[in-house]
């Protein structure tokens, strides 16, 4: 049988692209398109395009993300986009016979109070961060199209977690961006302007756990290879930093002396996700980039990207 290659739904975003590359790294076949020529949130259009395409399987990295702002104000935007472009692929390859399909979630998917490290068990065991709530319901909805799929019909869909991610075609506009490509962006625009401090929204005091997008990318294409379960998989990178943390590290990496002052009228958001992704390592994922050398590829990225080149919109 002819192989029509892997569909990397969003390879344009910074997940997708980070799986493409590593794919076609080892000579792999990908199978891609753009937005311009199907709309992910039109069904008939993605149905159409799968029979005609017949991908040997997908991976899922398309949706619509942002950081803790954008989620808080957009909350149609963010559940709306993502459940239809959810059931649009997931249904969309079932009816086009496609028996392999990878889903990208997110850490938000669990209980703002949810046991740290958090096992995938935690899943609908209490209420969720509210500033993403709307987020997290679409994601939820695609692990349970994947748990649907597979319980009614065999299909070998799965769904992988990742924690806060960073890398190589981040956004970094300030108002929809996470909190990496906004810290990188405001000490270097701060170091330029000599300006005498940098303001970080909320308390400083919530964790995070970052993952590269890179590491994250083996962990998809591994469990596309070898992960055939129907629970999801959580892909984080096992360690966390506070945002003060975080401020302090961006600002030595960026070369920023001045002071980094905290605006607590922003919201802070979940207070801890550190995920447990001993499953997959037990499987033989590891991440390999630690956070300052991510950090600083990153800068070196933004620097040669978009700093010169003006700003991209998100
Ligand atoms: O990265 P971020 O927007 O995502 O924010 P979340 C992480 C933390 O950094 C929050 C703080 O406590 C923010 O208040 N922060 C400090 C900043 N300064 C800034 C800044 O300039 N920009 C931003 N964006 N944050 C998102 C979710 O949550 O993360 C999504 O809304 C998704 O659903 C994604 O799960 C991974 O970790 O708070």
């Amino acid at each position: 049988m002819t192989d029509c290659g892997i569909w990397i739904a969003g390879h344009n975003g910074m997940v997708g692209s980070a799986i493409k590359r590593l794919l076609e790294g080892q000579g792999r076949k990908t199978l891609v398109v753009d937005r311009s020529e199907l709309d992910l949130r039109d069904q008939g259009a993605v149905v159409r395009w799968l029979k005609a395409n017949k991908p040997s399987s997908v991976i899922f990295a398309a949706a619509k993300v942002g950081g803790i702002y954008a989620n808080d104000h957009y909350p149609a935007d963010f559940i709306y986009d993502n459940l239809a472009i959810e059931t649009n692929i997931i249904h969309g390859a079932h009816l086009a016979g496609i028996d392999r399909l990878v889903f990208l979630g997110s850490s938000c998917i669990y209980p703002k109070f949810a046991p740290q490290p958090i096992p995938e068990s935690a899943l609908l065991t209490g209420p969720l961060e509210p500033t993403n709530e709307w987020y997290a319901i679409a994601k939820i909805a695609g692990i349970k199209l994947c748990q649907a799929y597979r319980k009614q019909y065999g299909r070998r869909y799965i769904s992988v977690m990742p924690c806060n991610l960073y890398g190589p075609r981040d956004n970094y506009n300030l108002q929809t961006s996470h909190v990496i490509p906004a810290l990188i962006r405001k000490f270097h625009e701060a170091k330029l302007a000599a300006s005498s401090q940098v303001v970080v929204w909320g308390s400083g005091r919530p964790l995070r756990e970052f993952l590269h997008v890179d590491d994250l990318a083996k962990g998809v294409v591994y469990c596309h290879d070898h992960y055939d379960e129907y629970e999801h998989v959580n892909c984080g990178a096992g360690s966390e930093v506070s945002i003060r943390q975080l401020a302090e590290l961006v600002g030595s990496v960026v070369g920023y002396s001045g002071d980094v002052v905290f605006d607590v009228s922003r919201p802070d958001g979940t207070p801890r996700k550190l995920m447990d992704s001993s499953k997959l390592a037990a499987l033989g994922w590891r991440p390999e980039i630690d956070l300052r050398s991510g950090l600083a590829s990153s800068y070196s990225w933004y620097l040669e990207h978009i700093e010169n080149q003006g700003q991209r919109e998100a």
